[in-house]
């Protein structure tokens, strides 16, 4: 005991102290978060997605180190202003999400997912930040917050933040709880049977006729019963954003078998595209590993699922498959020149 007492008069000394810097962190750490959590959901590949969920993953354990100093100060203030408890129960949101999101795994409770609530909170969130930030502004900086003594502390903060990341993980691995068993880009595993009808953002399921609709497949129309003789099956992992991810058997087409290999080879980008409008614009060279697909698991797709044709995109994240499709267009628009993310 009598060897830590300097070390907890020390803490109690620097809670004392909390202020400036402390909020000044919290800041940046919650520009960081947005930052991050921007990057995650646009990543439309696992790589990226993986380095995101880290980052997003260690910048939010910083925020739950600096507790008891933003406790400390919130404890101090002689009155509190309702944006300011707004904005503290947002966060807090956003944290206890994040952590069900990680430690509880994919379930939809009173019809949102742990991420919809996390998403949602943050999105608002951002407003009473600005509110919060602009009560408060300016943030003084000062020479001395770059002083080697306040690296040092900075390193330490970081080095404390890293050591309970890794703790966290690895408490997830031994307890096997759903973070143990995660994919790198955080999605949980759902069985085929389960995976959810998922929109994006404000997309809506059509109401298609299958014995009538036809896919323009760069001119030429084609119908289910068409792309079915010619389907065969496809194994792959859709991974969606909002926190799932399923391995399973589609029946589709290759896009490549279906389009004249000459056009395919001169074009820019293979452009996907809806009958809701929602569209994706790919790299001709892909066209191989894009299937248009009419089942799933041995049966026809239903509505939620994109009947009667969706893209299937193995290494794609779930938002590139898309649903419903009404045409398949060869165009000379560069694939890259193409929103990050849909936004309907
Ligand atoms: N037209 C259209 N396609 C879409 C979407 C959408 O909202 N509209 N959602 C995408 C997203 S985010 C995912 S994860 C997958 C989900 O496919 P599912 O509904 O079969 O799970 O479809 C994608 N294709
Ligand atoms: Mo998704």
């Amino acid at each position: 005991m009598v060897a830590t007492a300097p070390l907890t008069r020390r803490f109690r000394r620097s809670l004392r102290r909390a202020g400036r810097r402390t909020n000044l962190a919290i800041l940046l750490l919650l520009a960081g978060e947005l930052l991050t959590g921007g990057l995650l959901f646009a990543a439309g590949t696992p790589a990226p997605a993986t380095a995101a969920r880290i980052a997003h993953g260690l910048v939010g354990v910083g925020l739950v180190v600096l507790v008891p100093w933003k406790t400390a100060i919130i404890w101090r203030a002689s009155r509190l202003q309702v944006a300011s408890i707004v904005l503290l129960v947002l966060v807090l949101t956003c944290l206890v999400s994040g952590f069900v999101e990680v430690f509880g795994g994919y379930g939809v409770l009173l019809g949102l997912s742990p991420i919809q609530v996390h998403v949602g909170a943050a999105l608002v969130l951002v407003f009473f930040l600005v509110v919060h930030a602009a009560r408060h502004w300016p943030v003084s900086l000062r020479r001395s917050d770059l002083s080697r003594r306040r690296l040092l502390v900075t390193g330490t903060f970081t080095l404390g933040a890293g050591a309970v990341y890794g703790a966290a993980e690895l408490t997830g691995r031994l307890t096997r709880s759903p973070a143990a068993s995660r994919l790198s880009t955080g999605s949980h595993a759902l069985a085929p049977a389960d995976i959810p009808a998922t929109i994006w953002l404000f997309d809506r399921v059509p109401d298609l006729d299958p014995a009538v609709h036809r896919v323009d497949v760069s001119g030429r129309p084609l119908g289910r019963d068409d792309l079915e003789a010619l389907g065969g099956p496809v194994r792959a992992r859709l991974d969606c954003t909002s926190g799932w991810y399923a391995d399973a058997t589609w029946t589709g087409v290759a896009l490549s078998d279906l389009l004249d290999p000459d056009a395919l080879a001169g074009a820019r980008s293979v452009e996907v595209r809806s009958v809701t409008g929602y569209s994706r614009r790919f790299p001709p060279a892909e066209a191989s590993r894009l299937w248009l697909a009419t089942g799933l698991e041995g049966t026809r797709l239903d509505a939620g699922q994109g009947a009667p044709v969706r893209l299937v995109a193995p290494g794609r994240r779930g938002f590139w498959w898309v649903k419903w499709v009404a045409s398949v267009t060869l165009s000379d628009v560069p694939a890259a020149a193409t929103p990050p993310f849909p936004l309907q």
